[in-house]
C-alpha cells in the first residue's frame, strides 16, 4: 500500500498517472496547500521542502520499514523500479528515460511553473518576465517536438518521462502556447489524454478539490509570501 500526499496540481497527477497506469493499491491523503496543510509537522516529517507529492511505501520491496520521499522525479523512479514498470531494464533506453525525466524536473516544470506564476498569479502584469518565461515554455514545447518526431512517446513506449511532462503541458492555454505550433507534441498529447489511466487520474480532481477555485488572497499569501523565516 502506497500512501499518497497529494493536490490537483500538475506535479501531483505526475504520481495519480503511474499509481492509476500500475493499479497499485494507495491511499490519498489531500493536502489542500493554499490553506498550508503543507506545514502541518506530520507533513514536514514526510515532505521537508512543504510541496506535495510525497509516497510512504508501506511495504517496501526488501521488505525494511516504510519508506517516505519526497520529489515528484524521485518518487517516479522509486515507484519505477518497485514495480519494474514504465522504466526499460536496458541500460541505453533506461538512461533515455531518466534523461527525459530530468529534462522536465529541472527545465520544463520550473520554467512553465515561472510562467504560471507571472501569467496567472503575479499581482501586476510584468512584461519582461511574461516574455520571458512564454519564451522559455515555447523553446521547451520545440525540443518536446523535436524528440516525438517519429516517436508514439518520448523515449518509444509510454515511460515515467512522459508521465512527468504531461501534465505541464495539460495547462497549455495558460502558458500562452498553443499545441497546433508542436504537431508531434499535439498527437502526443491526445495519445495520453485518452488513456483510461489518464481519464482515473484527472477524475480524482472532481473528488478531492472538486472547486478548483482560483486562490484567493490568503492562499496567494500561503504561496507566494514564503521565504527563509517560513521553513526555519
Ligand atoms: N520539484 C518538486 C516541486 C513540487 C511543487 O512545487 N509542488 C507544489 C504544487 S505543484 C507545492 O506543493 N506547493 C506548495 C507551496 O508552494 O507551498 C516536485 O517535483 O515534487
Amino acid at each position: 500500500m502506497i500512501d499518497l500526499y497529494y493536490w490537483t496540481t500538475p506535479n501531483g497527477h505526475k504520481i495519480t498517472l503511474f499509481l492509476e497506469e500500475a493499479g497499485l493499491p494507495y491511499t490519498i491523503h489531500p493536502v489542500d496547500i493554499g490553506k498550508g496543510e503543507q506545514f502541518q509537522p506530520d507533513f514536514l516529517r514526510i515532505s521537508p521542502n512543504n510541496r506535495i507529492p510525497a509516497i510512504v511505501d508501506q511495504h517496501p520491496k526488501d521488505g525494511g520499514a516504510p519508506i517516505s520521499l519526497f520529489e515528484s522525479g524521485a518518487i517516479l523512479q522509486y515507484l519505477a523500479e518497485k514495480t519494474g514498470l514504465f522504466l526499460s531494464s536496458d541500460l541505453r533506453l533506461r538512461t533515455q528515460t531518466l534523461q527525459w525525466l530530468y529534462w522536465q524536473m529541472g527545465g520544463l516544470g520550473p520554467m512553465a511553473g515561472q510562467n504560471h506564476h507571472f501569467n496567472v498569479y503575479a499581482p501586476e502584469p510584468i512584461a519582461y518576465a511574461i516574455d520571458r518565461y512564454v519564451r522559455e515554455t515555447a523553446r521547451l514545447y520545440g525540443v518536446l517536438n523535436k524528440q516525438l518526431s517519429g516517436r508514439d512517446f518520448i523515449t518509444g513506449d509510454y515511460s515515467i518521462a512522459d508521465m512527468a511532462c504531461y501534465p505541464w503541458i495539460v495547462p497549455h492555454e495558460r502558458q500562452g502556447q498553443d499545441l497546433n505550433d508542436f504537431p508531434n507534441v499535439k498527437r502526443w498529447f491526445e495519445r495520453i489524454a485518452a488513456r483510461p489511466a489518464t481519464q482515473r487520474a484527472y477524475a480524482l480532481v472532481q473528488d478531492i478539490n472538486p472547486v478548483n477555485a482560483a486562490h484567493d488572497e490568503q492562499a496567494r499569501k500561503i504561496l507566494f509570501g514564503q521565504d527563509a523565516k517560513t521553513v526555519q
